[in-house]
């Protein structure tokens, strides 16, 4: 695909890399190429050896942002949808790769390959794996005093019938673990995003910003509705308005899910609408623990830190499992209750891989409700009521609540996976007093 070089007028980028000499043609080689559907079109160029070559990237994708990176460091910038950008590849000594490198575009099939024909050069620079951890990193350190745990106490659902509510998206560096730091895509800055509470009958009026450099979107599982218009992705600087009805109860998950779903959702982009069910009694503490996952990049210093690492996502190698997107934050904070008082936990697995055996060491559930149903319901003020549960287990999206009265002061571990080394499972610490 030959095109005249001076033809587009697009900006040129000066990237030519140095690298291993061959004789140059003096001629150039432009091609055109386009992104979209997570695909390069094409997605293989030839170059003569001796050519230099010229790639006009533009990015025809109307949702998300792209780039095209090549294996000899020659790359483009982020191009949000729509525009387009001219980059210098020089004068390459061989065949080599290239990629997008937007998080796990590359895995969803965003390869490129550049082909050199003729002349003698053979060398084919490999590229670099995007999964490799470089920096040893310690999950379980203790926080310093500026890190403050995830407020995980739940208020009461108020009397608002109509939630209006406006979910940011940015892109910023939070804490996944004392002192580890990952560029997170939260909504409204904190992961998981806003906690949204109401009653059956409700509406839900939200409205989407994404202020990020790729495209996004949201899934509320509380609603039911067609998915086109109000899930579609929206790209960098667009707003969306998504509207619902609360027609059933329960603790349902919302999330990110453009492509790769997962990738979003571990990158912090989840969060609870909890509906309340008609026949829920007051309790003196509610709280909310949502389980994610953690999928560390290279980098975890603050200034510097990496994104999620859509490889380790894909493979379901988690770094961490954790309560409300921080390892051991409950641990060094405290959940707190005191002795006979009705502690109701609201649970969700937001994943988007791991399942949860939710168990706290030491209590009994004597209420359990899980995705609508309730599976045990004891009477408060019953206590010997004669049936109990150890574990809530919810599969990933699943949610539920339980409650429990403790007998005794003490720190009871709350614990994601029973039978689970304690350093790979989400863990939490309850301390009862007096
Ligand atoms: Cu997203």
């Amino acid at each position: 695909m030959l095109v005249d070089p001076g033809a587009a007028g697009f900006p040129v980028t000066s990237t030519a890399p140095t690298g291993p000499q061959i004789a140059a043609s003096g001629h150039t080689t432009t091609v055109r190429v386009t992104t979209k559907d997570m695909r390069f079109h094409p997605d293989t160029v030839a170059v003569p050896a001796g050519d230099r070559l010229v790639i006009e990237v533009a990015n025809t994708d109307p949702e998300t942002s792209h780039d095209l990176v090549l294996a000899n460091g020659a790359k483009t910038r982020r191009l949000r949808p729509g525009t387009s950008q001219t980059l210098d590849a020089g004068v390459l000594a061989g065949s080599l790769d290239g990629w997008c490198s937007v998080v796990g575009h590359r895995q969803m099939g965003m390869r490129f390959t550049v082909r050199v024909i003729g002349g003698s050069a053979s060398a084919h620079p490999a590229s670099p794996s995007p999964t490799a951890t470089t920096t040893p990193v310690d999950l379980h350190g203790t926080p310093g005093p500026d890190v403050r745990a995830t407020d995980a106490r739940l208020a009461p659902a108020t009397k608002t019938t109509t939630h209006r509510v406006t979910l940011t998206v940015t892109e910023a560096e939070l804490q996944v673990a004392p002192g580890v730091w990952q560029r997170r895509w939260p909504y409204n800055g904190t992961a998981p995003g806003p906690t949204l509470r109401g009653h059956l009958g409700d509406i839900f009026d939200i409205t989407i910003v994404n202020d990020a450099s790729m495209g996004h979107s949201i899934d509320f599982h509380a609603g039911s509705l067609a998915p086109d218009e109000p899930m579609r992705t929206i790209p960098p600087g667009a707003t969306h308005r998504y509207t619902f009805t609360a027609t059933h109860a329960g603790i349902w998950m919302y999330h990110c899910s453009t492509r790769p779903m997962s990738a979003h959702i571990a990158a912090g982009m989840h969060g609870v609408v909890i509906i309340d069910p008609p026949e829920l009694t007051p309790v003196d503490r509610e709280y909310v623990l949502v389980q994610s996952e953690v999928y560390l990049g290279p980098n975890h210093a603050r200034g510097s830190a990496s994104e999620v690492d859509a490889a380790k996502v894909t493979a379901e190698t988690p770094d961490a499992v954790v309560f409300n997107a921080v390892t051991g934050q409950y641990d060094h904070h405290p959940l707190t209750a005191r002795i006979g008082e009705r502690v109701r936990f609201w649970v969700l697995d937001a994943g988007p891989n791991r399942p949860t055996s939710f168990h706290i060491v030491g209590g009994q559930f004597d209420t359990v409700y899980a995705e609508g149903a309730w599976l045990l319901r004891g009477a408060p003020g019953q206590p010997d009521a004669p049936g109990g549960a150890q574990v809530l287990a919810l599969a990933p999206a699943q949610g539920g609540f339980v409650e429990l009265t403790f007998p005794e002061a003490g720190h009871y571990p709350i614990v994601s996976h029973l039978m689970v080394d304690a350093e790979r499972g989400a863990h939490a610490i309850m301390a009862l007093t007096p």
